[in-house]
């Protein structure tokens, strides 16, 4: 009978390690913030303006997800205390869906951190970090968040129109 005892106590373990992996995904570490590039000499207000996604990369993306990857939009506004209001624009069921947040500069130009954190429940820290831009055509910003104890990131690619706006 101890002996079933412990096949039991085994198995019950067992189960529990599965479930346990299962809800937190083992994720590809992100890089942290000093191995990604910073653009040197950030200028906000030329980065202003709107942004076309056309790639997307992270450890939260599936290939299935990446298949139907739709293109979208971000523009950036500077407000007068130097905060950008960033507003992603997205077609989702035929529809424009907008998703609007502060990016608040940090101590390094080019380095933000998300505005009114308290407002994203399970957020615990995000950092965006323009890596590389010429501020007219391209750009790769890195985003790192910490999401219910799990570290994500992603980098996107943007293109802006020169004949846009
Ligand atoms: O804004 C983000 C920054 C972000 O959405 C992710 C990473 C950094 C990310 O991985 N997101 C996925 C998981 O929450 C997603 O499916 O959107
Ligand atoms: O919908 C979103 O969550 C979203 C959209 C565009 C997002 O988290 C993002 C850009 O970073």
């Amino acid at each position: 009978m101890p002996l079933g005892l412990l096949w039991l106590g085994l198995s019950l373990l067992g189960a529990l390690h599965t479930r346990a992996q299962d809800s937190t995904p083992s994720l590809i570490p992100a890089p942290p913030l000093f191995r990604v590039p910073l653009q040197p000499n950030f200028q906000p207000d030329q980065f202003q303006g709107k942004w076309y996604i056309v790639g997307l990369a992270g450890n939260a993306f599936k290939k299935e997800e990446q298949g139907q990857f739709k293109m979208y939009t971000t523009t950036y506004e500077l407000k007068e205390d130097r905060s950008y209001n960033v507003t992603s624009t997205l077609l989702r069921d035929g529809r424009c869906v907008h998703w609007i947040r502060t990016f608040v500069p940090s101590s390094r130009p080019g380095q933000f951190t998300l505005g009114n954190i308290k407002g994203f429940p399970g957020v615990q820290s995000y950092t965006v970090q323009v890596a590389t831009t010429n501020y007219n055509q391209f750009a790769m910003v890195y985003f790192k968040k910490v999401y219910k104890n799990q570290e994500y990131f992603k980098t996107t690619l943007y293109d802006q129109c020169i004949d846009d706006q």
